[in-house]
């Protein structure tokens, strides 16, 4: 595939650590709510297993905030979700579907209940700002909604719980999985939560003090060297092993969370309000027509800027392929597919083209690893 280089403008964000991580070799951005990502250092490969043996900090202040506050903000966010938060706790964040009146997905995010009456959602790539400004004004909820200047790094893999603790003392490892607490550096206090887009284990550091947090970023390398702690960015091949969605590749306005797998976060039965609940009431009773799972296939290369077709052994298409890579670990490439029904089984075969070259592959269940 041809590579383009990215024409920067104010448009297209920069972040508070640009700087830092084009000294350190960044090869490639992406474009994530109107922000750079980061999106190659070293090579794919050498960064995935590096990823899975060592520590690396990530420049993802992309997943940008949505702050609500205010009297009705419970009401508001809960009419966002399918999730259930009526029993949810400040110092946790809970992993929600945010969906339409349709049940079509507008963004996954992580929301963080700072207080009773003060959230952040951690948006993937949507503008779910202006979402939740029109349901405010429609809804005349007595609201604030901005964007923060918060900008996260996440701190990924095995050593990261070494790493951090070096740096924040021994009661940053106690915390729980989708936790957040309040930890000071260099006379700042920042909101680390232990989450993060790989399943490597690690921390995210919502950075709101532009100063403490470079300070922070370079404490993170030098404290770092003896781990072997490198820049790094959300890993392909490793999220798609662990099946971690991307909204806008993998899944869309067009499906619904449970077309998605994610039923774990759709609560039908709670006595809550949320658009789209009737929707997906009726979508529950009726049963799904289409369904995201796992692929396998006999290729060992794919580069994917659109989605792929996939066909039966009677050129019948099936499904698309929406995400894909080569995986090491199965040496062959593994992908996210949207089947049709009935041809989501597990071990449904099928055809697809890749560079003109036609592969056979298998459905599976996710995630792989
Ligand atoms: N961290 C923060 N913000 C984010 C992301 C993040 N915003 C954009 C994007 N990532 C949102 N999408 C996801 C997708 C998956 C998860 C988090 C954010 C995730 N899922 C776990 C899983 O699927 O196993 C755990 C979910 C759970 O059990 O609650 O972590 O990464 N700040």
């Amino acid at each position: 595939m041809k590579k383009y280089f990215i024409a920067k403008s104010r448009r297209l964000r920069s972040t508070p650590y640009s700087s830092r991580i084009e000294k350190q070799g960044v090869t490639a951005y992406t474009i994530y709510n109107h922000m750079l990502l980061p999106a190659g250092f070293s090579s794919l490969e050498d960064s995935y297993f590096h990823l899975k043996e060592n520590v690396q900090v990530w420049d993802v202040a992309a997943e940008r905030q949505v702050e609500i506050s205010g009297k009705d903000s419970a009401e508001l966010v809960q009419l966002m979700t399918c999730r259930d938060l009526s029993k949810s706790k400040v110092g946790r964040c809970y992993y929600c579907p945010i969906i339409d009146d349709k049940a079509g997905l507008i963004n996954d995010p992580v929301i963080l209940k700072l207080d009773e009456d003060r959230w952040w959602i951690s948006i993937a790539d949507s503008d779910v700002i202006l979402f939740a400004k029109g349901l405010a004004i429609g809804k005349n909820f007595k609201v604030k909604i901005f964007e923060p200047n918060v900008d996260i790094l996440a701190v990924q893999g095995p050593k990261s719980f070494e790493l951090m603790e070096k740096i924040f003392g021994k009661k940053i490892t106690e915390m729980k999985f989708f936790g957040f607490d309040y930890f000071e550096f260099a006379g700042a206090k920042h909101l680390i939560a232990r989450s993060g887009w790989s399943k490597q284990g690690g921390y995210e550091i919502y950075v709101e003090n532009t100063k403490s947090g470079l300070a922070l970023y370079d404490k993170l390398f030098e404290a770092g060297k003896e781990l072997n702690v490198k820049a790094g960015c959300p890993n392909l091949i490793e999220r798609i092993e662990s099946a971690l969605l991307s909204y806008g590749n993998d899944m869309d306005n067009d499906d619904n969370p449970l077309e998605c797998g994610l039923d774990k976060y759709v609560n039908l039965e709670a006595n809550i309000n949320f658009l789209g609940k009737e929707k997906l009431k009726e979508v529950k009773k009726k049963g799904i027509t289409k369904k995201l799972m796992g692929v396998m296939i006999e290729a060992k290369e794919i580069n994917m800027s659109k989605s792929i077709e996939l066909f039966n052994d009677k050129n019948l298409k099936i499904g698309e392929l929406r995400s894909g890579t080569y995986s090491p670990h199965f040496e062959k490439v593994i992908g996210i597919a949207m089947l049709e029904k009935p041809y989501w089984e597990v071990s449904q075969t099928f055809k697809i083209s890749i560079n003109d070259s036609t592969f056979e592959g298998k459905v599976c269940d996710l995630p792989f690893i």
